[in-house]
């Protein structure tokens, strides 16, 4: 990483500033702040981040609670205006999603996460790695220092379209503790903002970045990430941030490891499938090397061998059971709007994801607890690939399908009101269009709330079948 290049905002941001907020902000110029950039879930703005290399985004861990599965997000370099497609934004992917080991759910001590990208970014006027503060130990409170970001504008208001920035003061640590509560706040955080209140950061800013310039070389070094806060631009509350100076060693070390010392990811497994047979066979050895560390002391080399190929075989299968309940997440999507009319998301917010929890604990007991339970992990690995290939060869005709063909549109559902079954279903008559092809079949509905989401996996598993014929 060199530091000629790091921390320099693009040369033509002189532009006249209008009244917005992060809250108590203003619009930034375009080009600004080159290593910040949007991460979105499911399309969804969730969080800003902070490229700290070609490779390597920081942000904060607690963006990731809800989901770590690295398909279902997203980071935009280069974003401006969130209403415009910008001429310097990218959509990239994320290969690796690394949250600090220490990260506490419930205090958000150590709130600091890395991903890693599929692919290097290129660095442009617009688009630019921020200085890591390698050695520039503490700022004194008081130094002004600068947040930014597209999060909400006040408490629980909107978020921003465009991008906003404020310039706010590092507050020392007993006046951040005094304030916010002493057990609450560790060494690994830092307060900024005025005890007045009304500058601040927000929901929404999370994950990004409080930059500080050094006055010599006027570039911009990474002190803090957004992580939390009492409210937004409360007075008496300012706003937390974790501490990027005390996680310089667990950075160095996670960017610089060897590919070797890491675990291979879906996207390493995906791209197998774009190589001829050769290449493909020594890049799986290569891939599964990594999990040679698992055979315990004790296991003869033929054994061990096979242990390697299991575990990583389990990986494998973990990613395309990931890809698959992808699609058909995606292939649920089009029914949304039945549902919505419903008023309520719960299907998509509760019952899918329960429904992949299970299918996710039941077929993977022993993922993550390695070494001691090894013999019996490999044993339960191969019912596991047992579980797993039959459940891919169960909808093995889905994922042949393509995607386009899959879309699911309901007409008209006639209800017989005379028809209710002891368990609250009614018999009905359901018109729909899957893949382009008219469908009508009888199927059992609930009409209340909650018969109606039990009945919903039935229609949609019928209106599926229609596609099997
Ligand atoms: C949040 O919810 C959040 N005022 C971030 C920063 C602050 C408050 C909340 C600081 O992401």
């Amino acid at each position: 990483m060199s530091n000629v290049t790091c921390g320099q905002k693009a040369a033509t941001t002189n532009y006249t500033v209008a009244m917005g907020r992060i809250v108590g902000g203003n619009r930034a110029a375009p080009g600004s702040w080159p290593w910040l950039v949007l991460l979105k879930l499911n399309g969804n703005v969730m969080c800003g981040g902070v490229l700290v290399h070609h490779s390597w985004i920081m942000t904060a861990a607690h963006c990731f609670t809800g989901n770590r599965n690295e398909n279902y997000w997203q980071v935009v370099v280069g974003e401006y205006d969130l209403k415009k497609q910008g001429t310097e934004e990218r959509i990239l992917q994320i290969n690796r999603i690394i949250t600090h080991p220490k990260f506490n759910q419930r205090t958000f001590n150590n709130d600091i996460a890395l991903l890693e990208l599929t692919v290097p970014i290129a660095i442009s006027e617009h688009v630019n790695f921020v200085c890591l503060p390698e050695s520039i130990g503490e700022l004194p409170p008081g130094t002004m220092c600068y947040i930014a970001g597209w999060g909400s504008l006040y408490e629980d208001g909107p978020y921003a379209d465009v991008l906003i920035e404020a310039k706010v003061p590092l507050l020392g640590q007993s006046t951040c503790r005094s304030a916010l509560g002493k057990e609450l706040v560790t060494s690994q955080m830092f307060c900024a903002g005025y005890l007045s209140g009304n500058v601040d950061s927000c929901q929404g800013d999370s994950g990004g970045p409080l930059t500080c310039i050094d006055p010599v070389s006027k570039q911009y070094y990474l002190y803090g990430i957004t992580s939390w806060g009492d409210g937004c631009g409360q007075p008496g509350k300012p706003g937390v941030y974790s501490r990027v100076p005390s996680f310089i060693n667990w950075i160095n070390n996670e960017i610089k490891k060897s590919p070797g010392s890491r675990e291979p990811t879906c996207f390493d497994f995906h791209k197998l499938s774009e190589m001829q047979d050769a290449q493909r066979k020594s890049e799986v050895t290569r891939l599964c090397a990594f999990y040679h560390r698992f055979c315990p002391p004790l296991l003869g080399p033929t054994a061990c061998s096979r242990c390697i190929e299991e575990k990583c075989r389990g990986k494998m299968k973990k990613c395309q059971l990931g890809t698959f309940l992808q699609k058909l997440l995606d292939l649920l999507h089009p029914v949304e709007e039945f549902i919505r009319i419903r008023d309520s998301f719960s299907f998509f917010t509760e019952t899918i994801p329960k429904f992949m929890e299970n299918i996710y604990t039941n077929i993977f007991p022993s993922q993550g607890q390695h070494l001691a339970k090894h013999e019996k992990g490999c044993q339960s690995i191969n019912e596991s690939l047992l579980n797993v290939s039959l459940l891919m060869d169960e909808y093995k005709w889905i994922l042949s399908i393509p995607i386009e063909k899959l879309s699911m549109r309901f007409q008209e559902v006639l209800v017989d009101m005379t028809s209710k079954n002891e368990k609250g279903l009614f018999k009905a008559r359901v018109k729909a269009t899957v893949g382009g092809r008219l469908a009508t079949f009888n199927s059992l509905v609930g009409l209340e709330n909650d018969s109606f989401y039990r009945s919903m996996a039935r229609v949609i598993g019928q209106a599926l079948d229609v596609l099997q014929t």
